[in-house]
């Protein structure tokens, strides 16, 4: 069965002005439905089949390397499912309940954790991503960065939140102003949405 493009849970408009429409709409219509259309291209004949999360660890797992195409836009088409329903209209704010009280643990408070992540999307040299990710070999909270369209479901952990800073993904507005646009993510982060990943996150099993 083929992968499909997920609607936006929102308008292209609806982020505003934090991330405009234009770049929404290129980013989902083109850039996103590239990964989607390349990741079917990539599975044909390959028997590889099941959620996108296990086909990543797997494939990752196998004694030959990842194919390039599976391992680009498996992870570009995975990593943009994720972030559109990371993000939302009227969001922000701070995390809260057991999401909060993990982050305190794992990161001594939720000013640490921003300067982490932001630290992580910021360093990142050309594309990529920055993530908070839960591991499930140790039950707890990690934020990293990873190169191109590599997915933490790569490395068997579970993604919560990830931003997308790719030049594509803030160009038209922010420029080389990548700093800005990290800063401005924090205003659309659905923290409920990351809450239910988190909650989730310990039931995740990858299929054989
Ligand atoms: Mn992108």
């Amino acid at each position: 069965m083929a992968f499909q493009l997920p609607d936006l849970p929102y308008a292209y408009d609806a982020l505003e002005p934090y991330i405009d429409a234009r770049t929404m709409e290129i980013h989902h219509t083109k850039h996103h439905q590239g990964y989607t259309n390349n990741l079917n291209a990539a599975l044909k004949g390959t028997g590889h089949e099941g959620d996108i999360a296990s086909i990543l660890y797997s494939a990752n797992q196998a004694d030959t390397p990842i194919p390039a195409g599976l391992r680009n836009n498996g992870g570009g088409f995975a990593n943009h499912c994720l972030f559109w329903t990371v993000m939302g209209p009227g969001c922000g704010g701070d995390p809260s309940g057991d999401l909060a009280a993990a982050i305190r643990r794992d990161f001594d408070s939720a000013d640490a954790f921003r300067t982490c992540f932001e630290r992580a999307a910021a360093t990142r040299f050309g594309s990529g991503w920055a993530w908070l990710v839960y591991d499930p070999a140790g039950g707890r909270l990690e934020v990293y960065s990873t190169a191109n369209q590599d997915s933490p479901w790569m490395g068997g952990h579970v993604p919560l939140l990830g931003l997308d800073v790719w030049e594509h993904a803030y160009y038209l507005k922010y420029q080389n102003r990548r700093p800005d646009y990290i800063k401005a993510f924090w205003n659309v982060v659905n923290w409920a949405a990351v809450a239910d990943n988190f909650a989730a996150a310990p039931e995740v099993r990858f299929q054989a």
